[in-house]
């Protein structure tokens, strides 16, 4: 673009006038939009954004005083970017929210073409149905609803005694939006018939071996659709003391499809990583904004984009989102555990994520 000269009024005037007239006809200059179009760095509207636990367990729990699950189909208060109130959305291509189920409700049947994920936060006793399998939610597991698929949420707790149990939902919500590709539809029944026994699915899958003839169950998506925290503990844990710790990740893991080797979700890539005590991360950005909870222990993230530089504390249960091409710092003087989602797989399948790192 040559910005060099700037044309006299006469043509500048001459201009607009052609502008107006082209407008009428349904078109516009792409030399007026070019350079936004394609600019020299990607260029987020998203902010980086904390939601701190003790802020909001307090309306979590006041929300099960309004409403019920059943009532509400899902109970869930949405985590909004602030730069993108109003969209449902934590990142252009990402929907985050908490759900909240109290012992003894229901969240009833439906299926729709977005995916899911959940990240059990706080609390025991609920489960979840997928295609007549439940898996039992607890805290740090890693739970898949893959697209199209039949699914139920329900607390067998005890009314009395029961505690909260609360999740992050990921899903890919915006990203099916643009695709003008979401649909839904709800079950017959409240609660799905379990035609299989609960952890079928994980001995089949999880045990690093496959079915000798096995179909692909969910399509692209996982065969798995729990993951429990336990075993994803115990190999970040060991790893930090048996091997070298990442300088910016610290001892990162992605989560796996055991049928492909790929992401477990076709538009969700999952994480979890362990900061070992006084880890110190260097500086990185990729292109995939990337929703993070906090699972265990304290640390700090530094976020540095467009908007400026954000500095946010973090401690349990607290969840914050890094937006696309921010440059990024984790640091723990304790040491932590971090859940994280992104729509990296999309990047990847279109060839264009990017990654940066610097010491
Ligand atoms: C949904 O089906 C769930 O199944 C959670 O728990 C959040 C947000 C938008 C649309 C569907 C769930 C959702 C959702």
């Amino acid at each position: 673009m040559n910005t060099s000269r700037k044309p006299d009024e006469l043509t500048q005037q001459a201009r607009q006038d052609f502008y107006r007239a082209l407008s009428q006809h349904g078109m516009t200059p792409l030399w007026e939009v070019l350079h936004a179009l394609v600019p020299p760095q990607p260029n987020t509207p998203c902010r980086p954004a904390l939601w701190r636990y003790d802020d909001v367990r307090p309306f979590l729990l006041q929300s099960g005083e309004l409403i019920t699950a059943e009532e509400a189909v899902r109970r869930v208060l949405i985590l909004e970017n602030p730069a993108l109130r109003g969209q449902s959305a934590i990142t252009q291509s990402l929907y985050a929210g908490l759900q909240l189920i109290l012992p003894g409700e229901i969240a009833p049947s439906h299926r729709h073409t977005q995916s899911a994920l959940r990240f059990v936060v706080e609390g025991r006793g609920a489960f979840t149905a997928v295609n007549g399998e439940r898996a039992r939610m607890n805290p740090g597991d890693f739970i898949i609803t893959p697209s199209w698929t039949w699914h139920d949420h329900g607390h067998d707790g005890n009314p009395q005694d029961g505690e909260p149990v609360v999740w992050l939902d990921g899903l890919d919500i915006p990203m099916l939006r643009f695709f003008d590709a979401g649909f839904a539809q709800n079950g017959d029944a409240a609660s799905q018939r379990v035609t299989q026994a609960e952890g079928t699915s994980y001995q089949r899958f999880g045990a690093n071996m496959l079915p000798v003839r096995h179909e692909a169950p969910f399509g692209q998506t996982s065969p798995i659709f729990s993951y429990p925290y336990e075993r994803t503990r115990e190999a970040l844990y060991k790893l930090e003391q048996q091997a070298p710790v990442d300088a910016w990740d610290g001892v990162k893991l992605r989560y796996v499809n055991p049928a492909t080797g790929g992401y477990p979700m076709p538009t969700m890539a999952t994480f979890m990583q362990r900061l070992p005590p006084g880890f110190q991360g260097q500086p990185y950005r990729q292109t995939d904004g990337a929703v993070f909870s906090v699972v265990e222990g304290r640390g700090k993230v530094l976020i540095e984009g467009p908007g400026g530089l954000s500095e946010f504390d973090f401690g349990p249960r607290d969840h914050f989102v890094i937006p696309s091409w921010h440059t990024t710092r984790l640091s723990s003087d304790a040491g932590c555990v971090l859940f994280s989602f992104s729509d990296r797989p999309v990047h990847v399948a279109l060839g264009i994520h990017k990654e940066e790192r610097w010491t």
